[in-house]
């Protein structure tokens, strides 16, 4: 068994790409840009990670220099956007990741977050979903603006390990996209993935083992058997 559980957030916790993409669109309102992201351009928009990095490609995209924007002002605007989102009670947890983290956490397990997005929105995500600070509720927390590379770069997951001082061997991811699942295996951790609903589409076949619901584990048991 595992001595701790490093979890992915956006995805894999919650289903929270929906809110994230109105939280760019109220920026994006908020700026008078006139940029507005469908649930199409979004989901090809993901296979770049992080909120800075993506608006930069989008602007690319335009034909706009990226550095002619005010990206960081406008992911100030954007991550406040969510976390209000995020507190007037607009997600919940996917089935499953409830009773594992509990699960884990009677078992004497640690948990670790492996996330690109920001710990504002992570403790945002705690305070609606488990009425707790995120603190206590995670022993770790590692995010992409804390790195160099965020994933499918190794960075993230390598400093959830060094922060809970194990080895790769001695914990396991939790994924829903492809991006992620690479930067699990390229820390040298087995990777338990289930797609969410932006990240369907994706080739997520070298997980260790692929779920249509993290639920469908059968809990630490179950993981125990997915490890073997
Ligand atoms: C999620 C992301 C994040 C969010 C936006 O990837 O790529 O960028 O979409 O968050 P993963 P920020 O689940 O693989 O970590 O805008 O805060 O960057
Ligand atoms: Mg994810």
């Amino acid at each position: 068994m595992p001595e701790a559980l490093i979890l992915d957030v956006d995805g894999t916790l919650a289903e929270t790409e929906e809110l994230h993409r109105r939280a760019f669109n109220a920026a994006f309102a908020g700026a008078g840009l006139g940029w507005h992201w469908s649930q199409d351009a979004y989901r090809a928009l993901l296979s770049t990670t992080g909120g800075k990095e993506r608006m930069a490609r989008f602007a690319a995209e335009q034909g706009r220099d990226p550095a002619t924007l005010p990206i960081a002002d406008l992911h100030r605007a954007k991550t406040a956007q969510y976390v209000a989102l995020m507190d007037s009670g607009a997600i919940a947890l996917r089935p499953g990741i409830a009773a594992l983290i509990d699960e884990a956490r009677a078992a004497g397990l640690r948990l670790a977050i492996a996330t690109t997005t920001t710990p504002a929105n992570v403790a945002a995500l705690c305070r609606a979903v488990f009425g707790q600070p995120m603190e206590q509720v995670f022993d770790v927390i590692a995010a992409g603006d804390e790195v160099a590379a965020k994933k499918p770069a190794p960075d993230v997951y390598l400093l959830a390990l060094a922060r809970l001082g194990l080895r790769a061997d001695q914990a396991v991811a939790f994924e829903d996209s492809r991006n992620g699942l690479r930067a699990a295996q390229a820390a040298g951790l087995r990777c338990i993935v289930s797609p969410g609903l932006y990240t369907a589409h994706e080739d997520l076949t070298a997980a260790t083992r692929l779920l249509a619901c993290f639920s469908d584990l059968g809990g630490l048991a179950g993981l125990r058997r997915a490890l073997a």
